[in-house]
């Protein structure tokens, strides 16, 4: 006699989606995978089976799953001290703000746990330093944003999303931006005025599919805020922390902005963690009092933040993303005109357009899913390649050969 499915970990695969169904929100539309156990670049569903996780939280698991060395800086605070709120101070905080600053090349650190929340403080601080440093007109500031973009779910962030799913049905809409082509360096300026308190661009577009802009961009939207007068905000919560085989995407152009965006990989595929950096003349708009978060910052969110900082601080893993990089490029360069119709990459990080003859990227994600590789599409026919940065060589080649494979 079987007894009934308890809430416990026993259920199948099969059982637990279905469980789900009722009582989660259907805001995703996840594969049909359930996993239970995952190491490195290795995840274990609930009937045992492995899979080779070639999306990585989205370039949150930069450092593969459970690394050990985080983990054990996760289980030693844990072990001392978990939450104080910064009503208080603790120990655990300026070795994070001082290792942020010292790997981004900025001032100050303000801490914060979503990448939305970072995107959010950063125009909240943007907007403040227009008005105080600059000298724009009270609630006159302007942001200029890419089409294309994506910068999370919050209202203020879908306000400008010009994608109809993450944008319809949620107004009213917070004013005060300005979308111009990505990759269209007079475009921008012509959006650049006395109004403008910043421009913000990730340095690499994630989910509009992995779009690089020509070289000399950065660089160019660097130059064209600095004689505009206005903050160049890098959103590198994605492409940032080793992704694209340098600490920063930006580096790629030796470009400094005047405010990073980090998160996903800062919190070690542990704890949600993620900061502004900015230089010091920015930051220092904010006074007590006028911006906060309870978890922003907190002890063991800094204690895991802080080995990161430490890992990435020896540049060995953007070395190895460089490296790695460079077989994943040969690898689908080998896979055009077999399936493959165009791709863009850089370090371990490539969006694939898949021939849309052989199907959806979601297709090809369940097809990949049943020979033992996690991917995921963004849009139509293209699906994004970004496995951690401690995936091995071998790992690497077999995943693009079993690519090659499904797509043949
Ligand atoms: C999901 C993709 C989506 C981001 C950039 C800020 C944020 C993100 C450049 C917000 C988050 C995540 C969200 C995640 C899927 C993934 C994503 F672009 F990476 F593929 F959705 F478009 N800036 N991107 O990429 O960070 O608040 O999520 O911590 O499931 O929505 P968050």
């Amino acid at each position: 006699m079987t007894t009934a499915p308890t809430r416990t970990a026993d259920r199948s695969s099969a059982e637990l989606i279905e469980a789900e169904s009722p009582v989660l929100a259907h805001n995703y539309h996840p594969l049909p995978v359930v996993i239970a156990r995952a190491e490195g670049a290795w995840v274990e569903d609930v009937e045992g089976r492995r899979y080779l996780d070639m999306l990585a939280g989205y370039s949150a698991l930069n450092f593969g799953h459970r690394h050990p060395t985080l983990i054990e800086a996760a289980h030693r605070q844990l072990d001392a001290l978990t939450l104080t709120s910064r009503a208080f101070h603790h120990d655990r905080l300026a070795g994070f703000a001082e290792g942020l600053a010292q790997l981004t090349g900025l001032d100050m650190v303000l801490p914060m746990n979503t990448g939305a929340e970072a995107v959010e403080s950063g125009i909240k601080v943007a907007r403040k330093w227009a008005y105080e440093v600059k000298g724009v007109p009270t609630d006159q500031a302007t942001i200029v944003v890419a089409s294309g973009n994506f910068h999370g779910r919050t209202t203020t962030i879908v306000s400008f999303s010009d994608d109809e799913d993450a944008h319809a049905g949620f107004g009213p809409y917070t004013p005060g931006f300005r979308t111009v082509p990505y990759n269209d360096l007079a475009a921008l300026e012509a959006a650049l005025d006395d109004t403008t308190a910043a421009v913000l661009i990730e340095p690499i577009q994630g989910e509009a599919g992995v779009l690089i802009p020509d070289d000399g961009y950065l660089a160019g939207v660097r130059e064209l805020t600095t004689r505009a007068g206005c903050l160049m905000i890098a959103d590198e919560i994605q492409s940032g922390l080793g992704r694209t085989g340098t600490t920063l995407a930006v580096d790629h152009e030796r470009v400094r902005p005047d405010v990073v965006l980090l998160g996903k990989a800062l919190g070690g595929g542990i704890v949600p963690v993620s900061a502004v950096v900015a230089r010091r003349e920015v930051m220092s708009v904010l006074g007590p009092g006028q911006h906060g978060s309870t978890f922003g910052g907190n002890p063991l969110a800094a204690a895991v933040g802080t080995a990161v900082i430490d890992l990435l601080s020896t540049g060995a893993f953007q070395a190895r993303a460089a490296e790695l990089g460079k077989i994943l490029h040969s690898g689908l360069t080998d896979l055009l005109g077999h399936g493959v119709t165009a791709f863009r990459s850089r370090g371990l990080w490539a969006g694939v357009d898949i021939d849309p003859a052989l199907g959806t990227g979601r297709t090809l994600s369940e097809r990949l899913l049943r020979e033992g590789i996690l991917v995921k599409d963004t849009h139509g026919s293209t699906i994004r390649l970004a496995p951690p940065l401690t995936i091995t060589e071998d790992e690497l080649t077999s995943a693009i050969e079993t690519l090659g494979r499904v797509l043949a």
